[in-house]
């Protein structure tokens, strides 16, 4: 495109840089030539209890088999902690920063040690055993942190639910994996609100236990002190637990494709699956891109500002930082409480190095007005980044110009849930940057660009964007439903992984991600399915049929535009389009809150009955001039009233 910017590495990017461009052109041709060998030499970057002589072992067709490391012993907590007490035992390795400014903890690698070993034991004498799930709804306090780094050390799987989802939410991601433990505290908080998490917790018990999931233990870990309800014999308190325990417990050895972790996502259709990620390759992958996408350096304060229940906050605020022996920030709090000053007085208050987020977090700040930013110094900043979305050439320059004051590249990091950590991304010191591209691949992976018809699209030009060959980093199985994993990521092109987004690629071979192609939003980085939505707006008993669809959002990236048709006699209100918010509210969690409700008395439909939502995408959008062909619809007149309807008018 010609209205591109272009930001050259400048000189202070490449000084110290790990990685030059002359190295990553080698490496990248090496990684593609012989995986074998490139990743042979990289996993040694983890330490093995014993190394494996086996590297690759995978297939993108057939059943669908990824093996990394198969023959290798090790452990993720051990590789994040252990290793690191001898020389970095008083390093601080965790610092807090609570959702009120005045609340800090720093805590070393020698303290991570002994409450992860504590937390470890608490869950064994609580029955936790290799293998079991565990349920983990928390807050942002380093208790999540702990109960994580626990799971990893006795090889639990750890199943982590973000603290913003509903009671119904979190029972339908407890039932789905069995879990019979859960990990929750008493409350959240956030700009100051109660969030009130056992209490869900215990309404989440409930209905699981309906759905013939019993959950036995919850450990409760206390963070507001508010009063809560108990089940004797159920719950525990966390803090009573750790103190009665020993604090040391040694690290299990685990198989490189023993189960890590299971993280639910969001699809175009169905139930959240479960995304399971093992051990052996996700650490090489999450701790090798965490070092050289941010250019990670010894003694760098870094900080990801995602929440441990995103799959971002699992790869780059607790694993791959702590793999490298890294300082890694946790906030527990939002980017405008209490103003919209706070990102940047968080950094200057702990010198922050290396700053991770979200656009839509960089869109709002932006919209508060430069002198919040201004007022702060930012001097420790170096490297800029940006996950979740499709960050708008507006933003990126805004972060570039006025955050960094054009002193720090901005890396743009494209990745997803499936593939545990980041694919393209501009390395500091070798890539050159262009607003709004996550630029080129990093090692071991090959992007394609399809077209509609499975042709692969050579050079420049625009299509699906799948990944030809496998990483070590990626998803191993949806858990207990392998056939699903074939069918939502290797079916739609045979013999490759359909990454649900399109993408184009531009004369220089950058990769500019356009957004997803498929029936997932994107709201301020959370990623929903809308028949997520919809199935909850059908489960409201005045509702009949509903239709959800993203629109542009200035702030959000996308909003949330819900086409609803009311049972018989049911009539349109003020009252029951709160009420539906409301329960959307309570079936997913705030996150999937509509922003707009449109009655529709039909919906447009083909003639074999499927709902036509490209129109209802035109209609959201207010861009109802191009509504292409309807003459294949059941019944043209309904768009007219649609139209008439709309709720987006300019
Ligand atoms: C890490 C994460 C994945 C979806 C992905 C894409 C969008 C993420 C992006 C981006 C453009 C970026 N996405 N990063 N789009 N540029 N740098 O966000 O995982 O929650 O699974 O979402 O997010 O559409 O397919 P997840």
């Amino acid at each position: 495109m010609s209205d591109e910017i272009v930001h050259r590495v400048q000189p202070a990017w490449k000084k110290n840089a790990l990685i030059d461009n002359d190295t990553y052109l080698k490496w990248y041709a090496d990684s593609i030539k012989n995986p074998d060998k490139f990743w042979g030499k990289h996993g040694k970057r983890i330490d093995w209890f014993k190394p494996y002589t086996k590297v690759k072992n995978t297939s993108f067709t057939g059943k669908v088999s990824i093996k990394w490391f198969e023959d290798g012993l090790t452990n993720v907590s051990y590789n994040c902690i252990d290793r690191h007490l001898k020389k970095r035992g008083n390093q601080v390795a965790i610092i807090w920063e609570g959702d009120n400014p005045y609340d800090e903890k720093k805590v070393t690698y020698n303290e991570l040690h002994e409450h992860v070993c504590r937390f470890a034991n608490v869950l064994k004498k609580h029955g936790v055993k290799k293998g079991d799930r565990v349920t983990i709804y928390m807050p942002m306090i380093l208790e999540a942190a702990y109960a994580m780094f626990a799971c990893t050390r006795i090889g639990a799987i750890h199943s982590v639910v973000f603290g913003g989802f509903s009671p119904e939410a979190l029972a339908g991601r407890i039932e789905d994996c069995k879990s019979h433990f859960v990990i929750t505290a008493d409350e959240g908080l956030r700009a100051g609100k109660h969030i009130p998490l056992k209490d869900n917790t215990d309404k989440a018990i409930e209905i699981a236990a309906k759905a013939g999931t019993k959950v036995e233990k919850v450990v409760v870990v206390r963070r507001t002190g508010a009063k809560i309800d108990w089940v004797e014999g159920r719950d525990v308190w966390h803090h009573e637990e750790a103190a009665s325990v020993k604090p040391d417990c040694k690290p299990e050895k685990m198989k490189a494709e023993d189960p890590l972790f299971i993280l639910y996502t969001s699809g175009s259709t169905g139930k959240p699956k479960g995304v399971l990620h093992t051990t052996g390759g996700y650490l090489v992958y999450v701790s090798m891109t965490h070092q050289y996408v941010f250019d990670y350096h010894d003694g760098d304060i870094y900080w990801c500002t995602a929440d441990v229940g995103w799959v971002t906050g699992h790869s780059y605020i607790l694993y791959g930082p702590l793999a490298n022996g890294a300082t890694t920030l946790m906030f527990e709090g939002v980017p405008n409480y209490p103003t919209p000053s706070r990102f940047w007085e968080v950094i200057d208050k702990h010198k922050v190095n290396i700053f991770y987020t979200a656009p839509t977090a960089i869109r709002a700040l932006r919209g508060a007005g430069d002198e919040w930013v201004k007022k702060t110094s930012r001097k420790s900043l170096r490297i800029l980044g940006s996950v979740g979305e499709p960050i708008n050439p507006e933003a990126w320059e805004w972060y570039f110009n006025v955050v960094g004051e054009k002193k720090c590249p901005v890396v743009d990091t494209w990745w997803q849930t499936e593939n545990g950590g980041i694919l393209i991304a501009p390395l500091p010191g070798a890539t050159d940057l262009k607003a709004g591209s996550a630029t080129r691949p990093l090692f071991g992976v090959v992007p394609e660009i399809v077209d509609g018809d499975g042709n692969t699209i050579e050079g420049e030009g625009n299509g699906n964007l799948c990944i030809k060959e496998p990483w070590p980093g990626m998803m191993r199985t949806v858990f207990g439903d392998h056939e699903r994993f074939i069918q939502t990521y290797f079916s739609t092109y045979k013999g490759k992984y359909f990454t649900g987004d399109g993408c184009r690629r531009d004369a220089d071979g950058y990769y500019w991600i356009t957004g997803r192609v498929d029936d997932v939003i994107n709201v301020s980085g959370h990623r929903m399915g809308t028949a997520e939505v919809e199935s909850a707006l059908v489960a409201h008993d005045k509702v009949s049929e509903a239709a959800v669809v993203g629109y542009p959002h200035d702030i959000k990236g996308q909003g949330i535009y819900c086409y609803v048709t009311l049972s018989e006699g049911e009539k349109p209100s003020e009252t029951l389009r709160k009420d539906l918010i409301a329960h959307v509210r309570k079936e997913i969690g705030a996150i999937a809150t509509p922003d707009k409700i449109q009655f529709a008395p039909a919906l447009p439909k083909t003639r074999s009955a499927k709902i036509m939502r490209r129109i209802l995408r035109k209609i959201a959008e207010d861009d109802f001039g191009s509504l292409g062909d309807t003459s294949t619809l059941a019944d043209p007149t309904v768009v007219d009233d649609l139209i008439e309807n709309r709720q987006n008018k300019r």
